[in-house]
This record gives C-alpha cells, structure tokens and sequence, in this order.
C-alpha cells in the first residue's frame, strides 16, 4: 500500500533536517507524525484485519551510506536527491544517519536503532535495507541482529572482502600514506587521520572485513542481494556476469564508464594489481558480490549515489542513478519486499 501523505510529510521532515550541517543535531526526528495515525476515511475499518494488512510488504526502505560524506557533500546528501526522487515514485524511504566516519562495530547497532525506530513508527513488519559501500556492513550487521525484522538487505558496491586500496593503506608500506591521503581526501575526513578514521579504514581491509562478518553472519531468513558498479572503461567481462540480473541492470551491458577523478588513487591501486579485477575505483566486483548478486551498472563508486551533485557518469554514459533507484525500489516491490 502506497501512503503518499506520509513520505510527504517525511521528505518534508527529512529535508528540513538536510539543511543542518551538524549531524547529531540533523538526526530526523522520529515522533509520530499525523499522516502516520489511520486516516479519518478508515475510522471505520475492521480494526484488527486493517491492522494485519498494514503491516505488511511493500516495507519501508531505509537508505544507509558509507564513509563520510563524499568530500564536502556531507552525509545527509549522501544519495544525492534519491530518496526525494523514491518518494514522489510512492515509496516510503528513511535515510539512517549514523556515524559518518567510524567503524562499522559502532555505526552497525547505530543503523539497527534507528532501524528499530522505524518500524515503531510505520507499525510495519519489517523494512528493506539498502547499504552503500561501507553502508552495506552497517545493512548485514542490522539483520545478523535482527533478522526477523528484515525483508531484504542490497548491498551496493560494498567491499565485503575488504578493498586492496585499504590494504595498502593499512599496511604501512610503499604508497601506504598516499593512499591514506586519498581515502580520507574521498570520504571529507580532512581534519586528519584521527582514530575513528583509522579503525574505519582499517574495517575496510580484506582482514577487518572478514572478522566483522564472522562476528556478524546472514540470516537465513533474509533475502540478500548485491550489486555493484564497473568502471575504468571495463565491460565487466565474467566478473559481472549472473544470471539473476534484472533488466534494468542487464539493459547496460554494452554501457561503459570513466573514472571520476576524485577516485583517481584508489583506482590506480586496482588497475595495478594482476590480474586486474573489475572495480568501480574504490571496490572490485569480487569483493562486491554477496548474496544472490544481481550484475553490474556502468558507474565508479560516486556515480553509484549520484555524486558529486548529480553531476553526469561521464561521456556517452547512459546510467542515470535516480533511474536506477527507482528501477530497484519497484523491483523489490514486484518481488514482494
Ligand atoms: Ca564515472
């Protein structure tokens, strides 16, 4: 059921909360709006079926970014205007606003609280969680906790095996420094390498990786899915090959794309490794696959959230993120979530 009234007066919410720059204080506000009580025309509704029925699929979605804010763009507008965009196609949408830069054991129960908050609020089942990047452990964590509580997990372009670019951050050898410098350059954290950052990007290695996600394991009752991007001009050859790929992300398939040059070092880590994997700059489509992996899109790690401030993919690109946001959302209400 479609409750136009009530993403309004989110997105209304949510907007007026995007216009503060602190995070804690830009925290949306979770009481219980009006256009969430039964309205008037239902008043007479047979109250306990009404209130089964309600509970149930399509389930709200909730948008959780990565590291950072990109740059200067802040957390908030983090998916740059997909959930406005999500709204006005019908969805309910709920952006988290965890700790922007710190690890994800912290960030994780951060997500899964306002999780929780969420589905006091809508009086729904369960909710559709979609993680981007870093955002995707904080999704995995949420339903390693509460499982029964969560229809499906994306994940996008996150690097469940760990990114060779946080690697060589981490690992004190040559190009260790510079790739620090561009990790914290990418994701705005300029005031230095302080410890949350650290721990962050130490999260993001292939060793962090694989110790929080054997601390926190799927559950079985939750769908997962995974999709990720491809760029540097790479078709995606076998690595973004599956045979569960929608079309609106197979329709892609002969779509190539450039490098933004935010990700210019990260990249030049993954191109240099052999064999070269398929990335979108930041992440490889082998570490990104978890799931039942969906393919592909033609985007590096910013186009992916429709940074920097919608700017274009790059030159005879088709992918449009907004695009592809609404083609997901409605492909998981198809599918029953
Ligand atoms: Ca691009």
């Amino acid at each position: 059921m479609r409750r136009r009234g009530v993403a309004t007066t989110l997105a209304a919410g949510l907007l007026a909360a995007s216009c503060v720059g602190d995070i804690e204080t830009a925290r949306p506000d979770l009481r219980r709006s009006a256009d969430l009580a039964r309205p008037p025309s239902d008043a007479g509704a047979e109250a306990p079926a009404d209130l089964e029925d309600r509970s149930g699929p399509p389930y709200p979605i909730v948008l959780v970014h990565g590291m950072g804010g990109f740059r200067k763009v802040g957390a908030i507008d983090y998916f740059y205007k997909v959930p406005d965009a999500l709204r006005q196609s019908g969805h309910d949408v709920w952006v988290s606003q965890q700790d922007p830069i710190n690890d994800s054991e912290v960030r994780g129960p951060e997500v899964q609280a306002f999780v929780e908050k969420v589905l006091a609020q809508t009086g729904k089942a369960k909710v559709n969680l979609i993680g981007h990047s870093q955002g995707g452990f904080a999704v995995r964590f949420v339903a390693s906790r509460i499982g029964d509580r969560v229809a499906s997990v994306v994940t996008l372009a996150s690097p469940m095996k760990g990114t060779p670019a946080a690697d060589v951050a981490t690992s004190g050898g040559p190009g260790a420094q510079q790739a620090i410098a561009s990790l914290l350059d990418l994701y705005g954290a300029l005031n230095g390498y302080d410890s949350n950052a650290r721990a962050q990007i130490a999260r993001l290695s292939s060793k962090g990786a694989a110790d929080f996600f054997a601390r926190h394991p799927d559950d079985p009752r939750v769908a997962y899915f995974s999709i990720t991007g491809r760029s540097a001009g790479s078709n995606g050859d076998t690595e973004c090959s599956s045979p569960k790929s929608p079309l609106f992300i197979s329709r892609f398939e002969v779509v190539l794309d450039s490098i933004d040059p935010v990700l210019a070092v990260p990249s030049g880590i993954l191109e240099g490794l052999k064999p070269k994997p398929v990335h979108d700059g930041l992440v490889t489509v082998a570490s990104a696959r978890h799931g039942t992996f969906l393919g592909c899109v033609p985007a590096d790690h910013m186009d992916e959230v429709n940074q920097l401030l919608g700017d274009a993919p790059g030159a005879k690109n088709t992918f449009d993120a907004l695009r592809f946001y609404r083609d997901l959302a409605a492909w998981l209400v198809e599918n029953g979530y």
